[in-house]
């Protein structure tokens, strides 16, 4: 949104009189508060920087208190946000860190197909939707939600809610923090980040450094498309982990969804993908618009971060053993 222009004095001259009867929409004391909708609506009184501090105390504090999380999820589409909801229910001591490039966390999945809204979710993924109170459309091999929105407002709700999610959108992983571990093995160790406006920017300014957040366990789900889309896929590529992507296939959906359920894996030590992201890794088939691997691509990551967090020794964030 645009700064307001100067306005021309004769405009501000031609505004009527400030009103001299006391306005009082400004209280100054609490309990002259007032929901009025007859025109005398009257809200607390406040000072802007009381705002201001308000978001940055909090804001500020969260990523220092994250630098170190316990599981980090790129990507807030709908196999990072089921992902997320079952770690961070199952696992209520894990602080489990997402970050979504997007302003707008939900991914690939406010819509169904060719921008139609219902979402297609066959079974037993339908399981998952019950799990959130969603309701459905039953048609026997299938459901159907009667919105997408209503999927991804929902799950979005619950997992902003959980006390151990911290969720960073308008933030990218731009790259990813690779180290030799305690067996002499490359492992992923966090990731680096950056304002999405600043990552998507690089070209245009010199050096705008990024910031870090290491963790054992890094779950990436940034989907196949998109600007970022495959992410860490390719960047294990570049990287000289991963000898060539192995590209989605074409659609075809009974061999996609449980390629992709099962395909979900630990692809590197201390790296998950999941969602369509393992498409672009594994060169497995893309499904279209049918959602229900995504759930359950999900739920099987959170079960895979689980079993390494739990089958490791870890200090200060660190696989150590
Ligand atoms: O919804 P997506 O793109 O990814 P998934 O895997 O959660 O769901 C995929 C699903 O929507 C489909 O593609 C459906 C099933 N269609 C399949 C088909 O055959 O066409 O969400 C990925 C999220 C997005 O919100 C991105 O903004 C975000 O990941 N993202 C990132 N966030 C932070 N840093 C990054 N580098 C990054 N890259 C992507």
């Amino acid at each position: 949104m645009a700064p307001p222009v100067a306005t021309d004095t004769a405009i501000i001259e031609d505004r009527p009189a400030y009103s001299t009867k006391k306005n009082t929409a400004f209280v100054d004391k609490l309990d002259d508060v007032l929901e009025d909708y007859e025109g005398n609506y009257r809200f607390a009184p406040i000072e802007e920087a009381q705002v201001s501090r308000a978001m940055i105390k909090r804001y500020f504090n969260t990523m220092y208190e994250r630098a170190v999380s316990d599981v980090v999820i790129v990507g807030a589409g709908s196999a990072g946000l089921s992902c997320a909801y079952r770690l961070a229910t199952e696992r209520p001591d894990l602080k489990v860190t997402i970050l979504e490039a997007n302003v707008a966390p939900g991914g690939g999945a406010w819509l169904g197909g060719q921008l139609m809204t219902p979402m297609v979710v066959r079974k037993p993924a339908d399981r998952f939707l019950r799990e959130l109170g969603i309701p459905y459309e039953d048609e026997g091999n299938f459901v159907v939600v009667k919105h997408a929105a209503l999927f991804t407002s929902t799950i979005l709700s619950r997992v902003l809610a959980l006390p151990n999610v911290v969720l960073m959108n308008a933030t990218a992983v731009e790259d990813l923090i690779i180290r030799t571990d305690f067996q002499g093995r490359q492992r992923v160790a966090g990731v680096v980040t950056n304002w999405t406006l600043v990552a998507l920017n690089h070209d245009t300014q010199s050096c705008m450094d990024p910031n870090t957040i290491t963790a054992p366990v890094i779950i990436s789900a940034t989907g196949h498309d998109g600007p970022m889309g495959a992410f860490s896929a390719k960047r294990l590529v570049s990287a000289g982990l991963l000898k060539e992507l192995g590209n989605m296939r074409g659609l075809d959906m009974n061999r996609a969804e449980p390629a992709i359920v099962n395909g979900t894996r630990e692809v590197t030590p201390g790296l998950i993908l999941t969602g369509m992201e393992l498409s672009e890794h594994d060169g497995s088939n893309r499904m279209g618009p049918t959602f229900g691997a995504m759930m359950a691509s999900g739920i099987k990551a959170a079960k895979e971060a689980i079993r390494i967090l739990d089958s490791s020794q870890i200090v200060d964030g660190k696989v150590v053993g």
